[in-house]
């Protein structure tokens, strides 16, 4: 993704605030497209923001309101708003511009983008505009620029260089208090039930699922969890971090990174070995290629996934070239023990407030397919240590963490899952030794997915058991189907 306001910008912007506050990304013209009804779908009452137009001159420039944006096609009334200047091409050189006619601070229409001043001072865009090549040609304008705030001495040109063709354009929600403080808000009580992080408590779930098997009445030998999510989401990670502790110790077996292409390019279905007791686990972690922002995921290979027509080892090293029945290796005639039995949505829980809305969208259209085979969905929600410091200094604060429990609420919500399928964990990634409350976290999730594994396989069993009991009526014949097209009415 592009532009995302530098830090430096940020700390500029509170400081012309004047109070503690911090910023919420609602909506962002490269992420969500750049529309009006879009742009008024994610800000509308949404309190304070702040509007942020990125130009082809590499100049940076906005507006501050401290009242909610509308569609009510009528000024907003603002004492405390802004327009602010912080980068004029290239250069860091931040200016704010007060308002001087308050009663135009804003204004609220829905056909427009984000509007500022009686005239308008900041007319960003009106409708849709598409983006051509690398920018958005804004069809706003800004040369009325200092109708209802006061310039300084500035102009339109030396603020915006009279160019409104903007890489991007970004509303942020301003949200009151420190980010870090809030981040490490702990709540009185938990938001979710936890037992006990103990030693004997990760010894317990350890032979749990040592003990799993799936449910009985069946000839699955092995519970099929498919990891799939967004490149670097940590999949590969999570494998080898169920791995590392039936290993003792840390290892990295699959291949994890940070690339801008998926480390992964074989589809894999890791088995995994107890190393105390050499036995292997009942289930397999199916690790996939990661979700590309500009590569489409390839519906069909994916259903072959999902239906167990993919073998284990397949190189999914070119995303153009498909996988056909033809394939070498393809599964003709799958069972139940082949197929997938739960799949695991991995999300970096760091990037909840900026997945684009491109890989949103490849994974709404997967969940049809897996709603469409009654398949069970979770979310593993990675890198939890990155949303809150407590949690990074101890994972036994995941439950009391406030920053956790809003992202877990986010991305629930985003995906159209209950609460409770979001299960929060911390991947082994810069430890040298297993640690008690990491390994139960990441176990805990497992187990999750094997309830979830289990319910599905059950009720393959029982749809099975109610065809065979009422077999389905034979396939009409071509001439049945020709006389009652003939005579339908
Ligand atoms: N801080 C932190 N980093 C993590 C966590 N999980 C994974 N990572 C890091 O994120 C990066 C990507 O992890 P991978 O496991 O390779 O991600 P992936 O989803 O398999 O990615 P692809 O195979 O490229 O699709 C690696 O550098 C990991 O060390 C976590 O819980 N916390
Ligand atoms: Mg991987």
């Amino acid at each position: 993704m592009s532009e995302l306001l530098q830090k430096a910008y940020m700390d500029q912007l509170v400081k012309w605030i004047g109070r503690p506050c911090h910023f919420r990304l609602l909506y962002k013209i490269s992420r969500d497209g750049c529309s009006a009804q879009t742009f008024h779908q994610k800000c509308d009452g949404q309190g304070p923001t702040v509007t942020v137009l990125y130009n082809t001159n590499n100049t940076i420039f906005g507006g501050y309101l401290s009242q909610s944006w509308n569609s009510d096609l009528d000024y907003i009334n603002d004492a405390n708003a802004f327009l602010f200047r912080l980068q004029y091409t290239g250069a860091s050189n931040p200016l704010k511009f007060a308002v001087s006619k308050a009663a135009s601070a804003g204004y609220g229409h829905s056909s427009y983008g984000p509007t500022f001043g009686g005239g308008h001072d900041i007319h960003t865009f009106s409708g849709t505009i598409n983006k051509s090549g690398n920018y958005f040609p804004l069809n706003g304008y800004v040369g009325e620029i200092g109708n209802s705030y006061n310039l300084n001495g500035q102009s339109s040109s030396t603020i915006t260089n009279d160019n409104l063709q903007v890489t991007d354009l970004e509303v942020y929600r301003v949200i009151d208090g420190d980010e870090q403080q809030i981040q490490q808000r702990k709540m009185d009580k938990p938001w979710r039930e936890h037992t006990e992080w103990t030693e004997e408590k990760m010894k317990e779930i350890k032979e749990n699922l040592l003990a799993y098997k799936p449910v009985s009445e069946t000839n699955v030998t092995a519970a099929n969890i498919l990891l799939l999510g967004q490149i670097g989401a940590g999949k590969s990670s999570f494998f080898n971090s169920i791995n590392s502790i039936f290993r003792g110790k840390i290892t990295s077996k699959a291949c994890s990174g940070s690339f801008e292409h998926s480390v992964t390019t074989t589809y894999r279905q890791y088995k995994i070995k107890d190393h105390s007791s050499g036995k292997f686990l009942n289930l397999r972690l199916c690790d996939s290629r990661g979700f590309e922002e500009d590569c489409a995921l390839d519906a069909q290979e994916m259903s072959f996934i999902l239906d167990g027509n993919i073998p284990d080892c397949y190189q999914q090293l070119n995303p153009m070239v498909r996988f056909t029945p033809k394939t070498p290796g393809y599964i003709k005639n799958p069972e139940l023990e082949n197929k997938i039995h739960c799949v695991a949505f991995v999300i970096d829980g760091s990037t909840t407030d900026v997945m684009s809305n491109n890989i949103l969208q490849k994974i709404k259209d997967l969940q049809i397919s897996l709603n469409q085979r009654g398949l069970p969905q979770i979310v593993l929600l990675t890198k939890l240590d990155k949303i809150c410091p407590d949690v990074n200094n101890d994972v036994t604060n995941t439950f009391t963490s406030s920053a956790v429990c809003d992202a877990v609420e986010k991305i629930a919500e985003i995906l159209g899952l209950p609460r409770a399928h979001v299960l929060p964990v911390k991947n082994y990634e810069n430890e040298s030794k297993l640690k008690t409350g990491v390994s139960i976290l990441l176990m805990e999730a497992l187990e999750r997915c094997l309830d979830f594994a289990d319910d599905y396989i059950d009720e393959q069993l029982d749809k099975k058991a109610s065809e065979e009991k009422w077999p389905q009526a034979p396939e009409e014949s071509w001439l049945l189907k020709g006389i009652r097209y003939l005579f339908r009415k």
